[in-house]
């Protein structure tokens, strides 16, 4: 039998019930929810991995923090709580708090990008992508190459092409370029992290340049975790220490808290120029509230701060990368063909490999992802040609090389039987894939589809 290497650092407390389906009420409910696992009700959902946002357990300590909240209206002490945090663990001066991660994203758009302007970025994020295009941005992918592959085990799959930002610099000119937006784990590669050398590079590419560098750190401490364990003279650094040294890189961040910091809401914009401050401050009264709680409540930001402090922990981080890297291990010893290495939220299944049948043009992945709830209640998330929208210039769908399911592992919210459950379901599905059918949109909004899209069977 396998040694094993980790356990989770904490014990339950409270448990929260789940209802059991059958597979009549299920196939119901997903014809209902127009083959979309976002429109299904969550009650009839056993197992939960849609997404790691704002879905996981909190600590007591952060329940109690909860409990200590300042909800003035204006300078509550929470407030400050949060902003020492930041500047102790992740380096930046200023703290904008918004509601979540893309309240940032619309704030920092607005004020950083003209129209006719070009943002580079290691992969597009949806949310950030579509706050780029509606300050009259263009996104511009400038990932290494083997990010797009999903059998490449390259340890930095998050890693920039030089020769890429090269190009673009020459094709539009700096001056185009208000700034490079970077992802630590990036989500839309698999959970892929950046390595150390590569974004100090990054930096001193940045100063030759003049162009700002942003930092979407959404899950910061993973790709921490993955430097520790990956690159060469970080072995005997910890998981705080890295985080501090990534963010102490970058100029600004975007941050959506509701992942590595383990809060059910809120987000922040974070920076250290004092002029960027001042317009954010501006913005943020006009759309989340003023600018010491800018859309959370006292208490969230309180257990926020505690949420950071946790989120740094090398024994949290080894157990939550250990439980992932878990269920990669179990469904590729059943065959069942995932993005490699192992992401640090979830692990990504190869839709295309799995249901070969299927054109792109129709939606593999979503049909996977509804085939799985079918069989077991579990609930993924497509990654896919729906989530990648559609080209704002020509109006035709991307096409991306990646057309994934994620199967999203919430933090310290499910034990490693759930797991094996999930793998066995995989494994169900993958028996009868030929039964699979492709899907169309019956319904297609215009921004961010894959949310309230809906689809009907092809066939
Ligand atoms: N990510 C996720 O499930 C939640 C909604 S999109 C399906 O992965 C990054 C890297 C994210 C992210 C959200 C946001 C936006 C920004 N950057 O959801 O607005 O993964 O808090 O953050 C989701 P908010």
């Amino acid at each position: 039998m396998e040694k094993r290497s980790w356990a989770e650092p904490y014990k339950i407390k409270m448990v929260e019930l789940l209802k059991m389906t059958t597979r009549e009420e299920r196939e119901k409910a997903i014809a209902e929810a127009g083959y979309n696992t976002f429109l299904l009700r969550s009650e009839d959902v056993y197992i939960d991995l849609l997404t790691d946002s704002g879905v996981s357990a909190m600590s007591d300590r952060q329940w109690a923090g909860m409990m200590l909240g300042d909800e003035a209206y204006a300078g509550s002490r929470n407030f400050y709580h949060l902003e020492e945090t930041i500047r102790d663990y992740y380096s930046y001066k200023f703290t904008v708090p918004t509601h979540q991660g893309r309240g940032a994203e619309n704030i920092l758009s607005q004020i950083l990008i003209k129209d006719g302007d070009y943002v580079p970025g290691n992969m597009y994020f949806t949310t950030t992508r579509l706050h780029q295009e509606l300050a009259g941005g263009t996104f511009i992918d400038i990932i290494i190459d083997e990010a797009h592959d999903p059998a490449s085990t390259h340890p930095f799959k998050g890693n920039v092409d030089f020769h890429k930002l090269n190009n673009l610099v020459n094709d539009v000119g700096a001056d185009k370029i208000p700034y490079v937006c970077i992802a630590t784990c990036v989500n839309m590669a698999g959970g892929q992290p950046i390595s150390l050398d590569n974004l100090r590079e990054l930096r001193n590419w940045c100063d030759k340049h003049d162009i700002m560098l942003v930092h979407d750190m959404t899950r910061v401490a993973e790709n921490a975790y993955f430097i520790q364990q990956r690159e060469d003279g970080y072995q005997n650094k910890t998981v705080k220490e890295i985080v501090f040294e990534i963010c102490d890189l970058t100029d600004a961040a975007t941050m959506s808290s509701k992942k590595d910091a383990m809060v059910n809401i809120g987000g922040f914009l974070a920076m250290n120029d004092a002029d960027l401050y001042e317009k954010a401050c501006e913005l943020v009264v006009v759309y989340e509230g003023l600018h010491t709680y800018g859309g959370m409540a006292g208490r969230d930001m309180e257990a926020l701060a505690i949420g950071i402090k946790e989120s740094v922990q090398d024994d949290h981080m080894s157990a939550r990368i250990g439980q992932i890297a878990y269920l990669g291990r179990r469904l590729e010893e059943e065959g069942v063909p995932i993005v490699k290495p192992y992401g640090g939220h979830a692990i990504f299944l190869d839709a295309k490999a799995i249901l070969p049948h299927i054109p792109q043009a129709q939606y593999p992945a979503q049909a996977l992802a509804a085939a799985l709830y079918v069989e077991s209640g579990i609930r993924a998330m497509e990654r896919g040609v729906v989530s990648a929208g559609r080209n704002k210039e020509t109006g035709e769908n991307y096409m991306p090389n990646l057309e994934l399911v994620r199967l999203t592992i919430p933090r310290r919210v499910y034990t490693q039987a759930h797991m094996d459950v999930t793998v066995e379901s995989v494994v169900e599905v993958m028996k009868n894939a030929n039964e699979v059918k492709g899907l169309e949109f019956t319904y297609e909004p215009k921004m961010l589809r894959f949310f309230q899209g809906t689809f009907k069977q092809i066939g």
